[in-house]
């Protein structure tokens, strides 16, 4: 590991008032799940736009359904690893940390209620998005999450584990309101995010740090996250095995795997 590369950023982060963290599908490879553009990516092996469109839905929501069953049980049978429990970790035990994940694994959330469970009253009553029940702080969620679902007409957005039954059409999952067919709440291309991304950009105007874990930095919007925290005055640091395009502006890049470097910076 580059030890002077953690010491600068360790110092970068200690410095930091208001930190942004932002993860993609990298921190997960850790936990056992593909990437989407990475060798063995997702990507490799599926046409996107066959999958992840609203047009790919409206034309054959039986093989969506079918890829988003099997991503469901793929990262149900995971868990978080080093890095999700570091960074929960992290956001309970400083103020001014929120994460922003491109992520739809729910692996962050549930690292989130591991840490909520080890110090609930730490966890109490902090910031941004906490979950009431459990006391986690929870991430912002920009691109959705596979165990969630929307329904295609009358856009209600409800929790839904149960195992889908992609057989045929009549068996795919309806809504428990209206009947009408459900679809995964994930964003597909073409398709806008939602609150989430507001939420991201007017913290990124104030934060000090973005820490950027395993993603690419291809995909819009998200990648202007890290750009617009340069922008406004704060460093990136950026924890990825591979270059990105927000290497360049990064004043710290740690080349390694998440659950490997993420620990030995955060703790
Ligand atoms: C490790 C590691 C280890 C490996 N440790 N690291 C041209 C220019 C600019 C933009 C566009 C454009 N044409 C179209 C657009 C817009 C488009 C876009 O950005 N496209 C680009 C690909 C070109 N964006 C959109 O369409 C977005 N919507 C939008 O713009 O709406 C506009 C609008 C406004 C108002 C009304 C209507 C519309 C929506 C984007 C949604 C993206 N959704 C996806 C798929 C979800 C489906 C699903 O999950 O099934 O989200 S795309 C896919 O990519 C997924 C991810 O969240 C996202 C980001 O990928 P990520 O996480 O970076 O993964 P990888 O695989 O790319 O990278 C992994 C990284 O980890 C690598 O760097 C590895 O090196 C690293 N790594 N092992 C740490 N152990
Ligand atoms: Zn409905």
């Amino acid at each position: 590991m580059d030890a002077q590369g953690i010491e600068n950023a360790r110092e970068l982060l200690s410095r930091a008032g208001a930190v942004l963290v932002l993860t993609g599908a990298g921190i997960s490879a850790d936990s056992g799940l593909a990437t989407f553009r990475g060798a063995d990516g997702l990507w490799r092996n599926y046409r996107a736009q066959e999958l992840a469109t609203p047009e790919a839905f409206a034309e054959d929501p039986r093989l969506v359904w079918e890829w988003y069953g099997m991503r469901r049980e793929a990262a149900a049978s995971c868990e978080p690893n080093a890095a999700h429990l570091a960074l929960a970790r992290l956001a309970v035990e400083r103020n001014g940390i929120t994460i922003v994940t491109q992520n739809v694994d729910g692996l962050h959330t549930r690292a989130a209620e591991q840490v909520a469970a080890e110090h609930p009253t730490a966890a109490e009553g902090q910031i941004a998005s906490t979950d009431g029940d459990t006391g986690a702080r929870l991430p912002l969620e920009l691109h959705g999450c596979l165990f969630r679902v929307r329904c295609t007409q009358c856009g209600e957005r409800y929790g839904h584990r149960e195992p889908i039954d992609s057989g045929s059409v009549a068996t795919l999952p309806t809504c428990r309101s209206c009947s009408s067919m459900l679809r995964p709440d994930i964003v597909w291309f073409g398709e806008p995010l939602g609150e989430a991304i507001e939420i991201a950009f007017s913290m990124a105007q104030e934060a000090d740090l973005c820490l950027v874990v395993g993603t690419s930095a291809v995909v819009q919007p998200a990648a202007s996250i890290a750009t617009v925290v340069r922008q406004a005055g704060g460093s990136i640091v950026e924890v990825n095995p591979e270059p990105t395009p927000l290497t360049s502006l990064a004043a710290v890049s740690l080349r390694g795997g998440a659950a490997e470097v993420v620990p030995s910076l955060v703790s």
